[in-house]
């Protein structure tokens, strides 16, 4: 958005400003204090972590959203700042004062900003601190892509800007992001640190700004610092400046935080003994009161409304800036600067004192100008034209149709990874809407999870064209490795937090850009642990993907122990907003994925469904847990009904019998085993049932909601694992098989109260092949066969071998 510089502030709005900043300060100070001291507690939990944390970044935010933002432009709150924002919202009547009231409590406004669980348009959640400030990144990125494709241009440029605490960026995703943001030529993103030198815990070591500085520059980042305020800037002209300032900028940062705390009289007392020999000095600091004093030197940059509006105001150019601007945490509360602050909350006493300061009458708290020096119909008027809330900033995004079916030609024998290659590629073909809007990232993991045909049709992005030199020399390649600012294909580095992240911003388009995109991304099942907490972030903000993993489990065997996955199928079972699969064959592939297709663009708000008990019409976002090995494919015809129960969970690819004995339910790849075993069962067993559980996910989540709907009266709700178990006898056994934690099917057997015996895998690190590693861990056909014959009576089943 380089559309020139911002005029400067008039004086009038300049002290409309300095009011709008008091007055956020209080608001965010009586929410947090209220909250501890006013409202009723009934576990007696005190809050904590905001008091501080938010003073410091009251004049920044002021300064942002009252005057330099645009609606365009989105916004990644420090997870503590939460009641600034509130306030602010609450100013420009996006919020309501109930919600500031029950702040932490029930149903009001969030202890940390939240874009799915706030009403007040928070751009993007916080909370888990260094994933906010990635995510703004990738947007960025995922703005440059919808434009490159000729979408949304009729819009404006957005900023996507994060406020990050200081020891925020200690994570290590924050640099992962960066580095990426470098290689795909990062625009309009601004990070602005609050540069507070204090943690959660401690006070930050010495010249810290001076690192970020010369990162930020390193991978091509305007460093913008922003250390001293006005009133600090005129003392340095002063006679004896000089020297002060000299003395600032060699003031450890723990004595700095100390003396801030200590107030006036220890400034002076400090300073005097230091540098109070030096005539000049002396009087410029002898000129002030103790009150003056202390203002002069709290007067850092970030808590100066001029200094922070000139340098958002002055940018007129779109590359990526860091603004290190400097603060004190608890800045104007009475335990500003001390180190114990982050859990440091107001007494009764402090609050009324602040209440005095800021000239607020008991009983007028909450009252939007109350105690403030300009007319409350001026600064009204002023509030109603703040460019920021001045359009709409959450976008609707038309569906993108669906085909019922997905083209893909199945070969005999095949794995669940190839038939995921072998459908995008065909999609890849076509020119359907669905196909325009796919876009696919990896984390250097494109050929390998078989997305190579995909890329080769679509080519890869970037804004800049850049063609396949391999190519371009004529030497023979599968891959067309061909960037355009067309292609739909994004390639990351070896960073799995990033490629979350990443999903996060691209699954949240159709809302932040007004134009839908179709997100896949792919990486190996065991790295889903890599970037967990940023999956989990991306889950709660309400992204919308799909995240194919494959190769998965112990069945990769050769592939090495150490690339094994065992904790994925319950990560899949247990991630709110994501609905986990694993398909043993490439026709259940294809309607899930079709299903898939569809499901990630669905944001009704409503009940579960009657027939599954699932939560369908709010959709979601969802996991394939996909294999490499190769399997005999059932040659059959996709009914209507099959495609359903494929998408429901689970359905009898052998229906057991009326006297049956035992049933196998497997998942997955060990599909072979299971077919195996109760063929190797049948003669001494009869009946045998075979159980294909496509989501172990949404079959319990079904039966939960199910179980839920009945303990409230309705007495008829079954879920889709109830009406499939409720011909199984109840003498019958059930072994459970998948490659992965047993756990994830263990359940079955609570479902109608069958026993069970669940297989799985709960070691892992084992090299081998697959018929070894199955044999090792236990979840061959012959221990499928060993637990039926423990678990049920009858005659000694005549196919069993000793186990090893
Ligand atoms: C991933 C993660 N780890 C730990 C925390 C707990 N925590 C919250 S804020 C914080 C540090 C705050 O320091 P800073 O970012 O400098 O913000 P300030 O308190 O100075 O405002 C920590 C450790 C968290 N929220 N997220
Ligand atoms: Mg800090």
């Amino acid at each position: 958005m380089a559309d020139g510089a911002e005029t400067k502030p008039s004086a009038n709005e300049l002290a409309i400003l300095g009011e709008l900043e008091k007055k956020v300060l209080w608001l965010a100070s009586w929410t947090i204090h209220h909250a501890n001291h006013l409202r009723e507690n009934v576990d007696g939990v005190k809050v904590g972590g905001h008091q501080a944390s938010s003073a410091s970044l009251a004049t920044i935010m002021t300064a942002l959203y009252f005057r330099a933002l645009r609606p365009q432009d989105r916004v990644a709150v420090k997870p503590h700042a939460s009641p600034i924002y509130h306030a602010i919202q609450y100013l420009l009547g996006r919020q309501s004062r109930q919600k500031l009231e029950d702040f932490r409590g029930y149903k009001g406004a969030q202890s940390y900003p939240s874009r799915s669980k706030d009403t007040d348009d928070v751009d993007f959640s916080t909370g888990s601190v260094g994933l906010g400030v990635a995510q703004t990144l990738f947007s960025s990125l995922v703005q440059d892509y919808v434009r490159a494709h000729g979408w949304g241009l009729q819009r404006p440029e957005g900023r996507m800007i994060a406020l990050v605490g200081d020891a925020e960026l200690d994570e290590g995703n924050i640099f992962e992001a960066i580095l990426e943001g470098w290689k795909q030529g990062l625009r309009n993103c601004w990070w602005i640190i609050d540069y507070n030198r204090q943690s959660l815990d401690a006070v930050i070591r010495e010249g810290l700004w001076a690192r970020y500085e010369a990162l930020f520059k390193a991978f091509g980042w305007d460093v913008v610092i922003l250390k001293y305020g006005a009133l600090l800037q005129q003392a340095f002209r002063e006679r004896g400046g000089e020297r002060l300032r000299q003395w600032i900028d060699n003031c450890p940062n723990q004595l700095y935080s100390a003396l801030v705390f200590q107030g006036g009289a220890a400034w002076r007392k400090r300073l005097l003994d230091e540098i109070g020999d030096q005539g000049d000095v002396t009087r410029l600091i002898e000129a002030r009161s103790d009150q003056e004093l202390a203002r002069l030197m709290t007067n850092l940059a970030g808590h100066d409304l001029p200094s922070l509006l000139e340098a958002f105001g002055k940018v007129d150019h779109d590359r990526p800036i860091c603004f290190i601007c400097y603060t004190i945490k608890g800045f104007a509360l009475p335990f500003a600067g001390h180190k114990d602050n982050h859990a440091g909350l107001m007494t009764p006493a402090q609050a009324e004192s602040l209440r005095a300061a800021m000239n607020i009458r008991p009983g007028h708290e909450w009252e939007k100008f109350e105690g403030l020096a300009i007319a409350p119909a001026e600064l009204q008027r002023f509030l109603e034209r703040v460019p920021f809330a001045a359009g709409p900033r959450r976008h609707p995004a038309a569906r993108i149709e669906v085909p019922a079916d997905l083209p893909v030609t199945i070969q005999p024998v095949m794995s669940t990874q190839a038939g995921f290659g072998a459908l995008l590629n065909e999609l890849g073909r076509t020119k359907s809407a669905i196909a325009e809007r796919v876009v696919t990232a990896s984390p250097d993991v494109t050929v390998s999870t078989n997305l190579g045909a995909w890329v080769n049709r679509r080519g890869l992005f970037a804004r800049e064209k850049m063609a396949d030199t391999f190519k371009s020399e004529r030497i023979p390649s599968t891959f067309n490795w061909d960037f355009s600012p067309k292609g739909q294909h994004i390639e990351l580095g070896i960073a799995e937090m990033n490629l979350f992240i990443l999903l996060s911003a691209l699954g949240l388009s159709h809302a932040i850009n007004g134009e839908r995109l179709i997100p896949i991304g792919t990486l190996y099942d065991p790295f889903i642990q890599r970037g967990l907490d940023a999956l989990n972030y991306a889950c709660y903000q309400e992204a919308r993907f799909i995240l194919v993993a494959t190769p998965s489990g112990i069945t990769l065997a050769p592939e090495g122990g150490a690339h094994q996955s065992i904790a994925t199928p319950l990560i899949g079972l247990a991630q709110d907003g994501l609905a986990a699969f694993e398909p043993a064959f490439v026709d259940e592939l294809a309607a899930i994925l079709a299903f898939a297709f569809d499901y990630i663009q669905r944001d009704a708000e409503g009940e579960a469904s009657e027939r599954n008990w699932l939560r369908d019409e709010t959709g979601g976002s969802v996991y394939l847990r996909l294999s490499t090995r190769p399997i005999e494919q059932i040659k059959r015809a996709m009914t209507g009904e099959l495609r359903q129960a494929i998408v429901d969970g689970a359905y009898w690819q052998r229906p057991p019998g009326p006297n049956c004995q035992v049933v196998v339910a497997y998942t997955g790849a060990v599909v072979p085993e299971a077919i195996q075993a109760v063929g190797l069962m049948a003669e001494d067993r009869r009946d045998v049932g075979l159980l294909a559980v496509t989501s172990a996910d949404r079959l319990n989540a079904g039966w939960t909601a199910a179980q839920r709907a009945r303990e409230r009266g309705l007495v008829h709700a079954r879920s889709h694992i109830e009406k499939l178990m409720a011909d199984v006898p109840s003498h019958c056994g059930i072994v459970t098989v998948l490659d992965g934690h047993p756990a994830t099917l263990a359940w079955l057997g609570a479902v109608h109260g069958h026993r069970v015996r669940p297989l799985g895998v709960e070691h892992f690190g084992q090299t081998g092949s697959i018929p070894e590693l199955y044999r090792h861990y236990g979840i061959d056909a012959n221990a499928i066969v060993a637990a039926a014959a423990a678990l049920t009576p009858g005659r000694p089943i005549r196919h069993l071998k000793a186990l090893p």
